[in-house]
Order: structure tokens, then C-alpha cells, then sequence
């Protein structure tokens, strides 16, 4: 395959927003950060940094000429009014000649703050975001009595930031009548109508463009809307284009992360290790406004059954209030936190009942007949398929024996594993959103131009539509070029997000090129392209074609919890093994064996990078990654010398096999890959903990996530001393 989006990346062409050439008598914004969690303010003063040498405004609240709000689900201050609900929230705006200009001055910009008591940690939350959710099938009350077993525990899972190569950024250009905004964003859509909403303009004039992102991760399908709308804000304020482009230190600060969440659990089996009943209460922490949270919650009670029947269920989930930036979608949107929690429980449920967690997994795996607890029903499950598999490419079996004879000699480095299997549900919760648009135009040449809503974020996109449209018109790749993402190519875009992208955006862009193609005269049998093309313009026919694509057999959840939310659900299983050294507390993840069903991959090199990139990250999260903020809300965290993303020295030998039965309910067969392997990365933790059990045997089990060097240490030796 010819793969001019590698190319250009690998020798440095590929343009970044950051990247772009800045139009003449460019201006740079930067926000100013409240520094207080939570505080009423007045009396902005800007003088000091207007006095500045190229500093042209301070913009605040009252300077907003619409509504001062770009949120999706909930309100959004775009700039603080009056009140500030986080330490890092932009009360100010900074516009100047330079970025260092900006830069100072911001640091100049005063108010007068009244502090209020504000919540920091969620143990001490009490205002709810959104409704609590529940979700339940059968009668979990009725049923503990006939359980041999009933385990109960609690969890706690630590937040993570999104860490992609690329901060925020946005340009954005006045033009005779609007707005154009080149945006680091998922969601072009999203932004288009924050910008029309904060300035008061209609949303046809003001022109979202991307041409792709340096990651994203979640951390830009909802948050990137904030500096796009403050930069238009500011071109639209001095009549200049106006670059925003934060530095690391204030991407780490002022952008929200995945959500932290606590749980209790409690989980009944009978005699045989089948799972009979299962209670949990999941509580995630939104931060400071509402963001994306609900339908994160959303997803998280979706999945909290994750890969096994229970009959018996009753899920509830709520969002609370705290003072810190607010949480975001996050590659798995919810899921995966909700999916530890299960894992947990088994494993609080294999030890109570002396046996590997692996024969409880085992036993339990959901399979075509069985319905989730929203009614959906399990259809084409591979989730034995996917064990089956791995037993024949590592089996767990033959590895715990391997492990326990090891770690029987006393090693200072103990080894442990786990299995994880995988069932994640595709389609976004929201059902509007799964619908999506594709133009294709065709030239005299043959040569074709495809516009979608799919943004290139390096999840490899973008070579997928191409290869679709290629591969639909029967013409070599080379001839079709795919479009950067414009509001003003496509109306109505959905975000780029819950790993939908390729089967939207992909499945539209079919439908436009089999439009095109039922409109070609008939010419003889194996008559070029070129020629037939050359042949339908000479007759008059339309070359070019608007497609819409709607998933069908979707159905939104009513309010309690019932409905069809998902096209279709990704399964696998992961084997993990991890060790860690007794006397120095590291932890290392050694060696990662995973089946995974990508069904009918359209580019099996993206799909293997995508898994091994989601299991990385997935690693990162259980093991070093952790956001520490002090008790007045400061994030302590807000360097990458302080924050450890895991790097290709923590990255653990990868064998990844691939399970190819098409999948009918996708895109020629594909699934969507982006998000379900990170969930694979949850067994860094319950390995690491399998290890240390190994050395401390006696030791409760404790689900308080991340597995740092620190923690194993005490969770090793505070154990044994106690
Ligand atoms: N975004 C969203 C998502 O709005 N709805 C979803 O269901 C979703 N799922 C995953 C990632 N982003
Ligand atoms: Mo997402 S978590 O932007 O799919």
C-alpha cells in the first residue's frame, strides 16, 4: 500500500495546526488561570499588562459579544464571570504582538479574589452532576441467600492525562463576514457552534478546519472547544488573526482528564464459581462542570458487566462535584474504569474461593443468547473464541504453574499475571450521534477528492477512507486524496470519537462512491476508469455525490436503562505478566499476549498499532501515571519530569494475533479498534498485585489504582511489618 500519510509524518511534513504559517499581523492569546479552586472574584485589574510593550488587550467575561458558554451537555464559561470553579479556569485573556508578550503579561493580570471552600478530593464531594443512573436485570435482592459466595470490597482508580504529542492549539482568521478557525479539535462541529454561540454569529459563517492532530485520545473531542472559542474571541475582538497554542505545563493545568472513580461492590456466586449476582456503585469525579460526564457515566454502567453474564445486576453510577479542571472523555469513555471494578470483584471472589481467577473468567464469558443488562442482546460473541485462542498462543494455565514454581524458589523478583477479556460496546450512547456525511468529487482525470467529519488524529483514518474510496471506485489509491476536515465540506459532524470514525465516516464515504458509480454508462467489460469517467462527463452525468450514513438498529436508552445502545461489541482476551522486585518496589510489565478481534481489518498494520498503542496506555494508567494535586488544588503533576507516561522502554513484549471473521454490522467487514484494547492494559494492575501477593501472601487485597513503585513498596512491606 502507498502510504503518503506515513510518509509525509516520518519526513516531517505533515502540518500541525501549530505548524501552519501565520498570517500577516498575527496576534497570540493566553489565558490567564484562576488561582484559586474555588472563589468569587471583581475587579479584574488589567492595566499592568497593558502597559506592556506589545500587548494590545485584556479581554474578559463582559467583552463577550454572545453567550458566554461552549458547552455540549452543560453550561461552559468560556472565561469566568464572577466566580472561578477550578484552579487553572481562564478568567482572562491575554491578547499581544508576541507569544512572550502574552506570555508576561498574563502573569500581571490581578483581581480580587474571595476565597470559598472548595472540594478537592471527591471523598468529600457533595453536589451530583446529571442524575444518579441505574441500570439492572433480575432481582440482585433476592438472591444473595442462594449464593455459596459473596464478596464485597471497595476500588479506587486514579485519573490520567491525555498526554498527546500535541498541546492545544487554534488559529483563527477574521474574514469578510466570519470566522475561519484552524482547530486542534475531534469534534469541528462542536466548535463551529461554540464560536457562532460566544460571538452571536450564525454557524455558517464561521469555518472550523482541521487537517489532523498529534493525538487527541478524548482529550480533544470536547476541551479543544475552549481555546478555539477564546482565540475567535480574540480575532473577533481586535479584527486580527489570533493564534492560541498552550505550552505543556498549561495542557497538564488546565485541561481536564480521565475521570477518577470509587466503587463499591459486592459480588455473589454459586458452588460452581458461576457469578449469580453483582451490586456496584460507581462513583466517578466530573470536576468543575459537566464537560462530557453523563454520557461518560453513561458508558461506564453500560460496561459495568464487562465480558461476563450476571443474571442478577443493579448498577448506579453518579458523577459528583469537585474544584478541579473537568474530567473529559478519555479513550474508553468510562469503561474501562467500570470494567476494573468486575475484575476486582472476581478476583476478591478467587481467592475467597482458593482458586485462579482465570477459572471464574473462564466460567463465566458471555455468549451468543445472553442479554446485557440494558436488553441488548449478546449477539456473535467471540469471547470464547478469543480464550480458546490464547490458551493455543500462551495458555494461562501452563503460565501460573510456570510462575508459581518461579516464585516457589523465593526470588527477589516475583512474577504474577492475569487475564483480561475484552467486551466493548461500539457506537456512541448518544444514538444522534452515529450518523455521519462523505462528498466525493471525481475529476475529467479520474482522479478523486473525499470529504468527511472523520478527523486524522494518527489513528491512521484517513488511509482508511482512502483506501475505502479505492477500493469501492476499483482505482488505485494513488488517485484519491483525502480531504483536510471543513464545516464547510460537511455540515453536521459528529466527533471523531468512540471508536465510530472508520465505520461512519468510512461507511458514508462507500455509499457516496456506490452513488457515483450506479450514475457511469454502461461501456464494455473492463473499460478503464479513466475512459469511463472520461464517458459520464461527456454525457452529462453527475460525477460528484453527497452521502449520509444513519447505524441502523439503534435504539437511545430510556431512563431506566433499557434500550439498544450498540451496533456491534469488540471482544478479545489478554494474558499479562508483570514482576516486580521485592527490595526496590519497581514494577515492570514483561510480557503481553493478546487475541483480539479486529474482524475484517481495512489496514491490519494501523489496527496492530492501535492495539499495542491502547495496551501501552492502558499500562501507563494502573502503573506510573499519576495526577497529584495539592489540598488548595494545584496540580503538582505538570511536567513530564513528574508525570511518567510510559515509554518504549516500559513497553513490555507485545504478541498480538489478530481474529479476522468479518464482521457484518461494519465497515466491509472491519470493527472499530481505537478504544476496547486499552481495557487489555487493566492487567498490569492485577498482575502486579499477583506478584506482590506472592511475597505477601497475607496481605488483603487492595484495589487502589495506580500500582506505583511507591505503592508496591508499602503494599510488600507495610503488609509484612503490620
Ligand atoms: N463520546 C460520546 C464518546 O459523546 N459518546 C460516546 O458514547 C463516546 N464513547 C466513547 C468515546 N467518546
Ligand atoms: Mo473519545 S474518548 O474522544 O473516543
Amino acid at each position: 500500500m502507498t502510504r503518503p500519510d506515513l510518509t509525509s509524518l516520518a519526513q516531517g511534513r505533515a502540518r500541525f495546526t501549530a505548524d501552519l504559517p501565520l498570517p500577516d499581523g498575527c496576534l497570540h492569546a493566553e489565558p490567564v488561570p484562576a488561582p484559586h479552586a474555588h472563589a468569587g472574584f471583581h475587579a479584574v485589574d488589567a492595566a499592568p499588562a497593558l502597559a506592556r510593550p506589545g500587548v494590545l488587550a485584556v479581554l474578559t467575561a463582559a467583552d463577550i459579544p454572545g453567550r458566554n458558554d461552549v458547552g455540549t451537555l452543560g453550561p461552559e464559561p468560556v472565561l469566568a464571570d464572577g466566580q472561578v470553579h477550578c484552579v487553572g479556569q481562564p478568567f482572562a485573556l491575554v491578547v499581544a504582538e508576541t507569544p512572550d508578550a502574552a506570555r508576561e503579561a498574563a502573569g500581571l493580570v490581578t483581581a480580587d479574589w474571595t476565597p470559598l471552600p472548595a472540594v478537592v478530593d471527591a471523598a468529600d464531594a457533595t453536589e451530583l452532576i446529571g442524575p444518579v443512573r441505574t441500570l439492572a436485570c433480575g432481582n440482585v435482592d433476592d438472591v444473595w441467600p442462594s449464593c455459596a459466595t459473596v464478596v464485597a470490597g471497595t476500588v479506587a482508580l486514579g485519573s490520567a492525562d491525555h498526554a498527546a504529542l500535541e498541546t492545544h492549539c487554534a488559529l483563527a482568521v477574521p474574514t469578510e463576514d466570519g470566522l475561519l478557525i484552524h482547530s486542534a479539535t475531534q469534534s469541528p462541529s462542536t466548535v463551529q457552534v461554540a464560536v457562532a454561540r460566544v460571538l452571536g454569529l450564525p454557524q455558517h459563517v464561521v469555518q472550523v478546519d482541521v487537517d489532523r492532530l498529534g493525538g487527541a485520545f478524548g482529550g480533544k473531542e470536547e476541551q479543544a472547544t475552549w481555546w478555539a472559542a477564546l482565540a475567535a474571541l480574540a480575532a473577533g475582538s481586535t479584527g486580527r488573526p489570533v493564534r492560541l497554542l498552550l505550552s505543556r505545563a498549561d495542557d497538564l493545568r488546565l485541561t481536564g482528564k480521565r475521570h477518577p472513580q470509587t466503587a463499591r461492590f459486592r459480588l455473589g456466586l454459586d458452588a460452581e464459581g458461576r457469578f449469580v449476582a453483582y451490586q456496584v456503585d460507581l462513583s466517578q469525579d466530573a470536576g468543575c462542570s459537566t464537560d462530557l460526564s453523563p454520557s461518560i457515566l453513561e458508558r461506564a454502567a453500560l460496561h459495568a458487566t464487562a465480558a461476563y453474564r450476571i443474571p442478577n445486576v443493579r448498577v448506579t453510577a453518579r458523577s459528583v462535584r469537585t474544584n478541579t479542571p473537568s474530567n473529559t472523555a478519555f479513550r474508553g469513555f468510562g469503561a474501562p474504569q467500570a470494567i476494573f471494578v468486575l475484575e476486582a470483584a472476581l478476583r476478591a471472589a478467587a481467592r475467597a474461593m482458593g482458586v485462579p481467577p482465570e477459572s471464574l473468567q473462564a466460567r463465566n464469558l458471555l455468549a451468543d443468547g445472553d442479554t446485557f443488562p440494558s436488553g441488548q442482546q449478546v449477539r456473535r460473541a467471540r469471547g470464547r473464541l478469543s480464550w480458546d485462542e490464547l490458551v493455543t498462543r500462551r495458555d494461562p494455565e501452563t503460565v501460573r504453574g510456570e510462575i508459581d514454581a518461579w516464585n516457589a524458589t523465593g526470588p527477589r523478583r516475583r512474577r504474577g499475571m492475569a487475564v483480561v477479556p475484552l467486551c466493548f460496546g461500539i457506537a456512541f450512547t448518544s444514538t444522534t450521534l452515529n450518523q455521519a456525511s462523505a462528498l466525493v468529487h471525481v475529476h475529467h482525470d479520474g482522479s478523486v477528492n473525499v470529504s468527511t467529519g472523520a478527523v486524522e488524529m494518527g489513528q491512521g483514518v484517513a488511509g482508511k477512507i482512502r483506501a475505502v474510496v479505492a477500493c469501492t471506485l476499483g482505482i488505485d489509491e494513488r488517485l484519491v486524496r483525502v480531504e483536510p476536515t471543513s464545516t464547510s465540506r460537511i455540515a453536521n459532524m459528529s466527533p471523531t470519537a468512540a471508536s465510530t470514525g472508520s465505520d461512519l465516516n468510512g461507511s458514508a464515504a462507500r455509499e457516496a462512491c456506490l452513488t457515483i458509480l450506479a450514475g457511469l454508462p454502461e461501456l464494455a467489460p473492463g473499460a478503464p476508469w479513466s475512459q469511463r469517467v472520461g464517458a459520464a462527463y461527456a454525457t452529462r452525468r453527475p460525477l460528484s455525490a453527497l452521502a449520509h450514513f444513519a447505524t441502523p438498529g439503534l435504539q437511545q436508552l430510556d431512563a431506566t436503562g433499557h434500550g439498544t445502545p450498540f451496533r456491534y461489541h469488540v471482544f478479545g482476551a489478554a494474558l499479562i505478566e508483570a514482576s516486580v522486585d521485592v527490595l526496590l518496589g519497581t514494577g515492570r510489565v514483561d510480557r503481553v499476549t493478546i487475541v483480539h478481534d479486529i474482524a475484517r481489518s481495512i489496514d491490519p498494520l494501523t489496527d496492530r498499532g492501535q492495539v499495542e498503542g491502547a495496551v501501552v496506555q492502558g499500562i501507563g494508567w494502573m502503573t506510573t501515571e499519576e495526577v497529584v494535586r495539592d489540598a488548595s488544588g494545584r496540580l503538582l503533576s505538570d511536567s513530564f519530569a513528574t508525570y511518567k507516561v510510559p515509554d518504549l522502554h516500559d513497553a513490555p513484549e507485545l504478541d498480538v494475533t489478530l481474529l479476522d471473521e468479518p464482521n457484518p454490522d461494519g465497515l466491509l467487514g472491519s470493527k472499530g479498534v481505537g478504544e476496547p484494547p486499552l481495557v487489555y492494559g487493566l492487567g498490569a494492575f492485577f498482575a502486579l498485585q499477583d506478584a506482590i501477593a506472592s511475597y505477601a501472601p497475607q496481605a488483603a487485597l487492595d484495589f487502589t489504582a495506580p500500582l506505583t513503585a511507591e505503592r508496591i513498596f508499602g503494599l510488600l512491606h507495610g503488609a509484612r511489618d503490620a
